[in-house]
């Protein structure tokens, strides 16, 4: 089967076209984009452990991250729990459930206290610095 000067410019082109794609796949702006959105590495963790006197408590109960930085909030009690920002807007784990993960990643700079909502006496706290 012999081919026509046009059709083998458009299958060059085509080529050249989906090779440029490639390019731009691995290399490009497409790449940048795709790595910005990439989960930041926890730094910090906290463990939610069994207490007799406030059923849970997050251990440590104070962490300071940098603006970028995440942690990972472990529930190991024997409860389920939750992080919610005392403000009662920044954030909120929703249910935690034994043996359940969640993190938190730092946007902005502040001083944010945390309760769990079903246990209000579990209190903890993450700074987060610029
Ligand atoms: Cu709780």
């Amino acid at each position: 089967m012999l081919l026509s000067r046009a059709e083998i410019v458009g299958w060059v082109f085509a080529v050249l076209v989906i090779a440029g794609m490639g390019f731009l796949a691995l290399h490009g702006s497409f790449n940048s984009i795709n790595h910005a959105r990439a989960a930041p590495a926890s730094v910090a963790t906290v463990k939610i452990l069994t207490d007799p006197k406030t059923i849970g408590v997050y251990t440590p109960a104070k962490i300071t991250l940098k603006v970028g930085q995440a942690a990972t909030f472990i529930n190991n009690s024997n409860a389920d729990h939750t992080v919610s920002a005392k403000d009662g807007s920044s954030f909120d784990s929703g249910n935690l459930a034994i043996g359940a993960r969640w993190v938190f990643i730092a946007k902005k700079p502040g001083t944010y206290a945390y309760i769990c909502q079903y246990h209000p006496l579990m209190k903890g706290m993450i700074v987060v610095t610029a």
